[in-house]
């Protein structure tokens, strides 16, 4: 199976230009509309902005896309939470049926592969969820990260998983986790989560140079770029977290399951923040938007 690109994303792949693939599941399932079209578009202004092509990822019609048009976002964005939210394991349903699906961060890794775009920037990868021990809620965004070749750029890991388990997955699964200009994992509304980082790069050549050499080193799977909320958006872990509780208790007390479980939480958050957590997750998402266009054109000089 091919993946389709848009003429501008084909365009910049054959010659070489940087391209900054873009997930669609936080449009349909991440936020609500209009906010979410808004900032899907926003997001791909700052992409270009950088120098980069952004290549947003979605299936429609079955078929694997790279670039979706302004009308496909408005349409994903106010279709929202009907167009099924398909990761890995919903991939076959929605191309053998030739239905839409918006992309979690392990579909989206997958087709950019796929693709050859080797740059991804989204909000906040998917993780080892709180009381994994027991509901063995662990994200396939994990799994796929031992799988596809793309570095991806997020704030770190969203404040509703388990952040200390999360990174222990990524270190048994060889996953090198950089914090990027910092020491520490940021914790998605925060720019602080107490977790030290493995390690540390400071410019977008220092990211490229590592994605390089894991590469080259014909080791397989992703680079994750840990890159933090700017400073003037962030909520104090001590804020957000009761909210998390609460949220968490609340999803726990309805039965919430599976696919369900992180558009539950993020709905809840921004609900009990009376959309504070919607600005921190704009800003952060562009943020990482323009970190990833610095990323992919440094990558793209070789
Ligand atoms: N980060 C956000 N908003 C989101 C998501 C991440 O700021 O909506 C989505 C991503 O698509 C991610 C998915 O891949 O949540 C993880 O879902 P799950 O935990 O079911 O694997
Ligand atoms: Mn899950």
């Amino acid at each position: 199976m091919k993946v389709v690109c848009s003429p501008e994303v084909k365009a910049a792949l054959d010659a070489g230009r940087p391209v900054v693939a873009l997930e669609s599941t936080i449009i349909a399932h991440g936020m609500a509309y209009p906010a979410n079209v808004e900032t899907a578009c926003a997001v791909e202004d700052v992409v270009r902005e950088n120098g980069a092509v952004p290549a947003t990822i979605a299936v429609l019609g079955g078929v694997l896309r790279a670039g979706l048009t302004p009308e496909e976002i408005e349409r994903f964005g106010s279709d929202g939470p009907q167009i099924i939210k398909v990761s890995v394991r919903d991939l076959p349903f929605v191309a053998g049926k030739r239905l839409d699906g918006a992309t979690t961060v392990a579909a989206t890794m997958r087709i950019a592969a796929m693709a050859g775009i080797p740059v991804f920037a989204t909000g906040g990868m998917g993780g080892v969820h709180r009381g994994a021990e027991e509901t063995f809620d662990v994200s396939a965004d994990l799994t796929e990260m031992t799988r596809s070749n793309v570095a991806l750029v997020t704030a770190g890991a969203k404040a509703i998983l388990d952040l200390p388990l999360t990174l222990e997955r990524l270190e048994t699964d060889g996953v090198p986790v950089i914090g990027y200009g910092t020491g520490e994992f940021p914790a998605f509304y925060s720019r602080s989560s107490g977790l030290k980082v493995p390690m540390r790069a400071d410019t977008p050549e220092d990211v490229a140079a590592i994605m390089r050499s894991k590469w080259e080193l014909g080791l397989v799977g992703a680079v994750v770029v840990a890159n933090p909320i700017p400073e003037e958006d962030e909520i104090p872990a001590s804020e957000i977290e009761p909210v998390i509780a609460s949220a968490l208790q609340e999803a726990a007390r309805l039965g919430i399951r599976g696919k369900d479980v992180t558009p539950f939480l993020l709905g809840e958050i921004v609900r009990a923040t009376k959309g504070r957590s919607l600005q921190a997750n704009i800003a952060l998402v562009k943020n990482n938007a323009r970190v990833a266009a610095q990323i992919a054109t440094a990558y793209a000089k070789g």
